[in-house]
């Protein structure tokens, strides 16, 4: 009985353990504003993906959100659009 409940504590703080690990890995990985399709390019895709998401012709995940919010105010809007589509532009000029 006593072993059992040593063997749940020691797995739950290896889940614990585990998970803590994701949220640092996750927290630690760079953000590249505008890249939203994360192929580490920012080009017309990313431009067309986030309109698409405003059009909700598509969904965005976590990520690409986070991504997406050029302004970085918390939000998606056509503002974020019109950052990167300056951005994209600016670049390819
Ligand atoms: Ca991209
Ligand atoms: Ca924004």
């Amino acid at each position: 009985m006593e072993m059992n409940v040593r063997a749940i504590y020691l797995i739950a703080i290896m889940v614990l353990l585990f998970l803590l690990q994701v949220l640092i890995i996750e927290a630690q990985s760079p953000v590249y504003l505008g890249d939203v399709n994360c192929d580490n390019v920012i080009d017309e895709k990313d431009l067309t993906k986030l309109q698409n998401y405003l059009l909700k012709k598509e969904k965005l995940s976590r990520q690409e959100k986070l991504r997406a919010d050029m302004n970085q105010d918390g939000e998606i809007t056509v503002l974020d659009l019109l950052k990167l589509s300056k951005y994209i532009h600016y670049i390819s000029e």
